[in-house]
């Protein structure tokens, strides 16, 4: 350790420790703008910036290490006073239409502003740059007007997801933020994964809004809206509403959305285990008839696109499994619809997903099992809180609900699906039951869960090995396809997800500020509460799910079948 003294305290820190380190182990939590924990370590924005006696200047604290014996004041007059410099600058040049920006209670540039008592917005007043919105994805806005050029969105979409297709064009005052020649962003490889929006501090990027389009249709007398809400939703929700990270609040969602008006309110879960239903039984196929292997999930549009993108030559590897929310859609239009004497072009469907890639995924070809889109209108966990808000429901006061029968009933296997590794876990609990015609002595396939980039585990069933494989984030995925590509493993299934630690950290869900998300590991408080769920199901195997199996018994006759397949496969493009 070193000795370093902090606003005149003296500590005892770890060597190497930067001073913004040092200062959260005195209980001071000096301001960042530009700083992500491991991805943006760049020292740019100046927000953090403290005294240390004997430097020349101010020196910005995310990237300067403490030294024995350093003195630094994190506090001074002269340190404030250069705070609120930088944010006046910033503001300069900053859009300020903040009253009802998407981002107002939640941007961390307020924050700031108001923690330092920045009062004169227009200091620097004087030449502006004006940008237009690329709105060309389904997916995201993104609003270089309110972009303070913090680079955690390239950043994150380079060092975490491997992809690179925003970063900084021009120089000086005209640096933006933007795709290489100034394409928009849909003309790009970007994939929807929206990791970019889950870190930006302010309304630069955020997903389209579709909650008019659902108030729309809540509101017209002639449809019938039907929600589904992914297993992650409910893990993040309350984080909207001020709960801590981590807090089950599925009874309150299924309230709120009753409250909202929906007809049915029906889990994603239940399609979780149809996907566990049709995709183990691709997997034992594939394994007893020589198919491709390995097997690699197909529920993470993001991790579709990526597949689509760079690695085309592997899209055999795919299960052909429409995702969760599209075989959710696909069986509400037709069995649904038809056992309850209800005209699909009538029905309305809505999910919720703590996903910005699943807008994308509703317009994909060959989701439309209905000769009708399987789902009309994909919204995010932050769009459904402010669904919540706008109507004044206060979501803490809500009992906890039920969701509707049949379409609401899962298991756990269904559950865990939002965690990285969930689907494997899941898919093994039916797969290995199936193969060895005998109980499981336990569900858990704990060697799999976790929130490591990549898992490994190998288990012997019916007189075989089977390796498998999990990956979350986009950069660990391209590891493991690499692996696989170069010949070196011998996987026969594998889990991707797109966002690392899967759907529970998805670009949809509820923002936390830059000093949550480097001081706590959110994926894990999320992924927990879906495990503990799971744990206390009575039923925690999809093919255990009563409801899955009145639905084959009345409508799809067997996994796999040719009705199966109609309805609930899919197909991808090079
Ligand atoms: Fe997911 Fe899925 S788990 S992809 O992560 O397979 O988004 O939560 O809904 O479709 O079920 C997301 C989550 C979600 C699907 C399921």
């Amino acid at each position: 350790t070193v000795n370093v003294k902090i606003n005149g305290i003296s500590i005892d820190v770890p060597k190497g420790s930067t001073i913004l380190e040092a200062a959260r182990l005195a209980h001071i939590e000096i301001p960042t703008l530009c700083y992500l924990k491991e991805i943006n370590e760049i020292g740019a924005c100046r927000i953090c910036v403290v005294e240390v006696k004997g430097a020349r200047s101010l020196v910005a604290s995310c990237v300067y290490p403490v030294a024995e014996g350093m003195e630094i004041r994190t506090d001074s007059p002269k340190v404030l006073a250069s705070r609120r410099h930088t944010l006046e600058l910033i503001l300069s040049d900053h859009d300020r239409k903040c009253l009802s920006c998407v981002r107002s209670g939640s941007c961390e540039l307020q924050k700031l502003c108001y923690d330092l008592k920045v009062e004169n917005e227009t200091a620097y007043e004087g030449e502006r740059n004006e940008y237009e919105l690329d709105g060309s994805s389904a997916h995201m806005v993104r609003d270089n007007n309110k972009c303070i050029l913090c680079r955690r969105c390239s950043a994150v979409c380079e060092h975490v997801q491997g992809i690179g297709v925003i970063g900084a064009n021009e120089r000086g005052f005209k640096t933006n933020i933007s795709c290489a020649f100034e394409m928009d962003l849909a003309e790009t490889s970007c994939v929807s994964c929206g990791q970019c929006i889950a870190v930006c501090p302010t309304g630069a990027l955020y997903e389209q809004d579709h909650v008019d389009e659902v108030f729309a249709a809540l509101n017209d007398p002639h449809k019938y809206v039907i929600v589904q809400t992914a297993p992650a939703v409910r893990a993040a929700l309350g984080e909207a509403f001020g709960l801590p990270i981590g807090t089950n609040v599925q009874g309150k969602m299924v309230a709120a959305l009753r409250r909202l008006g929906f007809d049915k309110v029906f889990d994603t879960d239940f399609a979780a285990d149809l996907t566990i239903m049709e995709e183990a039984a691709e997997f034992i196929d594939r394994v007893q008839n020589g198919g491709v292997l390995p097997l690699i999930t197909s529920c993470s549009p993001g991790w579709i696109k990526y597949c689509e993108h760079y690695y085309p030559d592997m899209l055999d590897h795919l299960s052909s499994c429409k995702s969760p929310q599209q075989m959710f859609g696909a069986i509400t239009k037709t069995y649904y619809a038809n056992k309850m004497g209800l005209d699909p072009e009538k029905i309305v469907m809505v999910s919720v997903m703590p996903c910005t890639a699943k807008k994308f995924e509703i317009g994909r070809d060959d989701q439309n099992a209905a000769g009708l889109p399987d789902v009309d209108i994909s919204i995010t966990t932050r769009e459904l809180a402010r669904m919540i808000e706008r109507v004044g429901l206060n979501f803490h006061a809500l009992p906890d609900e039920e969701f509707d029968d049949p379409l609401g009933r899962s298991t756990g296997a269904g559950v865990i699906f939002g965690a990285t590794g969930g689907v494997m876990e899941a898919a093994l609990r039916t797969a290995v039951e199936t193969l060895t015609k005998e109980e499981l002595p336990s569900p858990d396939f704990t060697e799999v869960r976790g929130t490591a980039g990549v898992k490994k585990a190998t288990y012997h069933v019916a007189g075989m090995d089977i390796n498998v494989a999990v990956a979350s984030g986009l950069n660990n995925a391209r590891t493991i396809l690499e692996e696989i590509k170069s010949g070196k493993s011998n996987y026969h299934f594998v889990e991707i997800m797109a966002c690392p630690g899967g759907c529970v950290n998805g670009g949809g869900q509820p923002h936390q500020p830059a000093n949550v998300r480097n001081t706590t590991d959110i994926k894990a408080l999320r992924a927990k509460a879906l495990y503990d769920i799971d744990t206390l199901m009575p039923l925690r195997k999809s093919h255990e799910n009563p409801a899955i199996k009145q639905l084959y018994e009345e409508f799809l006759e067997e996994p796999g079948s040719h009705k199966a397949h109609d309805i609930l496969h899919t197909s991808y493009v090079k």
